[in-house]
């Protein structure tokens, strides 16, 4: 062993973290992954996969499979193997205070990423990187705002993320807080699509039976339900894009799709490509450095105008 791994080791040691696969040479990550509900999640695993193999990086990776159960359970098997650094995208905000005390308690570093979690005590984690979602909710409702054309009433129905979920609170908060200023604009209904498309088309049906033409807007909190929606107004008889206005989250390739098709009128973007930022921040992390507390996406909005131009460059 050479005198620079003694010394790093040693410091470790002193720092009170643990070696886990370090002493072998690799630094191993325990990432628990939310599921496959939407284009955005399998493009953000890919990302995590892709990116911890151009680092180097040992990667555990576990599929909770929409169940916040599994993903304790996944993250109580990390802690158990005494990994290097522990990720995950927490599916819903509360209830995870215990697992992330166990970490704390073992001295392994917690980062999340994408999803936020409502602890009040923030030292359970060492950073926490992704988007900044009611940001994302004031873009669409501000384009909403600036784009919507004629007088009266606006009738707008919201299908909404999972329930208790940190993009599905957020989303409905950042969009309310634009509307506020214009109370023509009302959202008659708000119901969860729980962020697949198979749920959108569900609730979107349910929305049409019961308002039917009366609709103007719809609001999804991601494009997967859009795209799901889309297919129950096409049924319904109604042109989507047109005959409603569709604003919607990601801005994934299945979007970009369905805005040259003229079926979709904008979608806010959202990135998913978090995997090259992670892995540096581990690598920076166990090389003793103190990671920024909250690391903020940087994001566009893209309307159907432009889409087939930008459609090229889109990477997910
Ligand atoms: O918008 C949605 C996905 O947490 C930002 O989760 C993510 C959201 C994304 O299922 O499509």
């Amino acid at each position: 062993m050479n005198m620079q791994r003694r010394d790093l080791i040693a410091a470790l040691a002193a720092a009170g973290l643990p070696l886990g696969a370090l002493a072998q040479g690799k630094l191993v990550l325990g990432f628990s992954q939310i599921g496959a509900e939407s284009e955005w999640r399998t493009a953000n695993t890919e990302s995590i996969k892709s990116a911890a193999k151009d680092a180097g990086i040992e990667l555990k990776f576990a599929d909770a499979q929409q169940k916040q159960e599994n993903q304790i359970k996944a993250i109580r098997a990390f802690i158990a193997q005494k990994v290097d650094v522990i990720a995950f995208s927490p599916v819903v905000e509360s209830g995870f205070g215990p697992v992330l005390r166990e970490a704390k308690a073992a001295k392994i570093p917690v980062i999340l990423t994408d999803r936020a979690v409502n602890e009040k005590d923030t030292s359970l984690w060492v950073s926490f990187m992704g988007s900044d979602f009611v940001e994302e909710g004031r873009k669409a409702g501000r384009w909403l705002l600036e784009n919507h054309k004629g007088q009266g009433d606006v009738v707008i129905v919201e299908l909404q993320g999972t329930v208790g979920s940190a993009p599905a609170i957020d989303r409905k908060k950042g969009f309310e807080e634009v509307l506020k200023a214009q109370p023509r604009f009302k959202v008659i209904r708000s119901q969860t699509g729980d962020f697949t498309r198979a749920k959108g088309k569900e609730v979107m049906e349910a929305f049409l039976k019961a308002e039917g033409k009366k609709i103007q807007v719809l609001y999804a909190h991601n494009d997967d339900m859009a795209i799901g929606a889309i297919q129950a107004i096409e049924e319904a008889g109604m042109k989507p894009g047109k005959d409603i206005t569709i604003i919607s989250i990601d801005a994934v390739k299945g979007a970009f799709e369905a805005m040259i098709a003229g079926k979709l009128n904008v979608s806010v973007e959202c990135s998913p490509l978090l995997g090259p930022q992670l892995m540096a921040a581990v690598k920076d992390l166990k090389a003793g450095k103190t990671l920024p507390k909250r690391i903020v996406t940087e994001e566009g909005i893209f309307p159907m105008e432009v889409a087939a131009k930008e459609f090229p460059k889109r990477k997910y």
